[in-house]
C-alpha cells in the first residue's frame, strides 16, 4: 500500500503540531502504524492524500451518520458560508436547531449551543452544580466525557471511590469533587450515594458506554440511575454526545424509556461541524447567563454555516426513520462477521452492537464493564486492524472506541466489508 505521501506530511507536520495530529487517537499509536492523512471522503469511502481509498467505519468518530458531503448538507452549508460565516449575534437557525432538539428529546426544554462535546459536558456539569448548590460530581470507569480538567480523573489507589488527575497539567485539587463509580455495577453507585448523600450534584453517565469500545447498559442499569439520583435530589446527566441522533432520533434516552434532568449532544448535531449543546429542564438551564448565575459563553457558539450543517442533517434523519433500520440491518451484518471470524481462526472475539455501533474485542470473555473491556488483547486488534486497512476498510485505530456504521454504506460495502473481515 503506497502511503508515501501520508509519511511525509506526518513528518513535516510532527514539526509543528504535538504528535502531528489534533487529536490523540488520530495518531494510530494504538495499532503501532503512522496515520494516513485523509485529503477526501464522498458517501462512505475516504480517501488518503496517495489516493488510496477506503469504506470508512470511523465517520469522524460519529458525525457522518449520513455519510460523507451528502449533497444537501453541502449545498446549503455552501449557501449559508455566502452570507456571512459568523455574526456573534443571535440568528433564527439557532432557534430551528433548539427547537428540533427539544422536539426530538422532550427532557430537553432549553438548550445552549456550544462548540464541543468537552464544553458541553463541562458547561453540563457546571450548571448542574450551580442548581443544586452541590460540589461532586459521579462518573463512571471507562466513560469518556471530553478533556475539561475535572474528568481526566482516574480511580485513585486507596478508596475506589476517590480519583486522581489521569492526566499532566491536570492539579490534584481539580479531581477532589470527581468521584468514579463502575459501569454497569448498582452497588458502586449506591455506596457513593450512601457515602456523599446530600454533597453529589449530578451522576454523569455514556447512556451506552462508546469509549471503551462499546459497552451495553445492563438491564434496568439506567433506570437505576434515574431512581437514585431522584432518591437523593442529585442531577441525572446523559453524555449523548455519540448516541444522540445515533441510537434513533430520540437517542438512548427514547431507545431506553430513561429520561434524565440534562443531557450533553455533539457530533451528529454539528453535521460535521463544530457544534455540540447541553440542555434540560427549563428550572435547570434558566440557572445559566444571562438569566441566571452560572457563566458559559462562546464565540462561535451556534454558528450559522454549523447550524446549517446541524438542521439540514436532523432534517433528513427526521424524514427518513427507514436509514435508522438500514444501519442497525447493516451493523448487525458486520457484527456477525466479526463473530464467525473469531469462531472459524478460533479467535477470542466478543462482539457489541447496538443501532449503527459496534466494537470487536479479542477476548473470549463477555465485554459487560471496563474489567471485561480492557481483557481485550489489543495487540490482537492491531493485528486486525492493519489488515483490514491494507484491504481497503477504515475502522478505528484503537481497541477501545467504536465503529460506525453510516446510511451511505451500501449493501455491496458491507457485504465486500464481511467478506474481508473474513479473509
Ligand atoms: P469533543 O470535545 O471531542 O467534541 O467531545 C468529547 C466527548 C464527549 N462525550 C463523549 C461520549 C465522547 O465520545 C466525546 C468524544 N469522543 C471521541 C471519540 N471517542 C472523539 C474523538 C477524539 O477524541 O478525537
Amino acid at each position: 500500500m503506497n502511503i508515501k505521501e501520508s509519511e511525509e506530511l506526518f513528518n513535516l507536520s510532527q514539526q509543528v503540531i504535538p504528535g502531528g495530529v489534533n487529536s490523540p487517537v488520530r495518531a494510530f499509536r494504538a495499532v503501532g502504524r503512522n496515520p494516513l492523512f485523509i485529503k477526501r471522503a464522498q458517501g462512505s469511502h475516504i480517501t488518503d492524500e496517495d489516493d488510496n481509498t477506503y469504506i470508512d467505519y470511523v465517520g469522524s468518530w460519529g458525525p457522518a451518520i449520513l455519510g460523507h458531503a451528502h449533497p444537501q448538507v453541502i449545498e446549503s452549508v455552501q449557501r449559508a458560508c455566502r452570507d456571512g460565516l459568523t455574526f456573534g449575534a443571535p440568528t433564527r437557525k439557532e432557534y430551528l436547531l433548539a427547537e428540533m432538539i427539544c422536539e426530538a428529546m422532550p427532557s430537553i426544554e432549553k438548550v445552549r449551543l456550544v462548540n464541543s462535546g468537552t464544553e458541553a459536558v463541562m458547561s453540563a456539569i457546571r450548571t448542574a452544580r450551580g442548581y443544586t448548590g452541590r460540589e461532586y460530581i459521579i462518573k463512571f470507569k471507562g466513560n469518556y466525557h471530553g478533556h475539561s480538567d475535572g474528568l481526566l480523573v482516574k480511580a485513585g489507589s486507596g478508596a475506589l471511590t476517590t480519583t486522581v488527575p489521569d492526566s499532566g497539567g491536570v492539579p490534584a485539587d481539580y479531581s477532589r469533587n470527581t468521584l468514579i463509580a463502575l459501569y454497569n455495577d448498582r452497588e458502586s453507585v449506591h455506596a457513593l450515594m450512601e457515602q456523599y448523600k446530600d454533597k453529589v450534584a449530578a451522576v454523569i453517565v455514556e447512556p451506552v458506554a462508546a469509549n471503551m469500545g462499546v459497552v451495553l447498559p445492563e438491564e434496568g442499569f439506567l433506570k437505576f440511575l434515574r431512581d437514585i439520583t431522584q432518591e437523593y435530589g442529585s442531577l441525572l446527566i446523559f453524555d449523548e454526545v455519540i448516541t444522540g441522533f445515533r441510537l434513533g432520533y430520540g437517542g438512548a434516552q427514547e431507545w431506553y424509556g430513561v429520561f434524565p434532568d440534562m443531557t450533553t449532544l455533539g457530533k451528529i448535531i454539528g453535521g460535521g461541524m463544530p457544534l455540540a449543546a447541553y440542555g434540560g429542564r427549563k428550572e435547570i438551564m434558566d440557572q445559566v447567563s444571562p438569566v441566571g448565575p452560572v457563566y458559559q459563553a462562546g464565540t462561535l457558539s451556534g454558528n450559522p454555516v454549523a447550524t446549517t450543517a446541524g438542521i439540514e442533517t436532523l432534517k433528513l434523519l427526521k424524514a427518513h426513520p427507514e436509514y435508522y433500520t438500514q444501519m442497525e440491518q447493516h451493523a448487525a451484518r458486520l457484527a456477525e462477521a466479526f463473530r464467525k471470524f473469531g469462531r472459524r481462526k478460533h479467535e477470542k472475539i466478543y462482539v457489541n452492537q447496538i443501532a449503527s455501533l459496534l466494537c470487536a474485542f479479542y477476548t473470549d470473555r463477555e465485554v459487560v464493564d471496563y474489567d471485561t473491556a480492557v481483557s481485550s488483547d489489543v495487540k490482537e486488534y492491531a493485528e486486525h486492524f492493519g489488515y483490514l486497512l491494507e484491504h481497503g476498510i477504515y475502522t478505528a485505530p484503537a481497541q477501545f472506541e467504536a465503529m460506525f456504521v453510516s446510511v451511505a454504506h451500501t449493501e455491496e460495502d458491507i457485504q465486500k466489508t464481511c467478506n474481508i473481515i473474513l479473509g
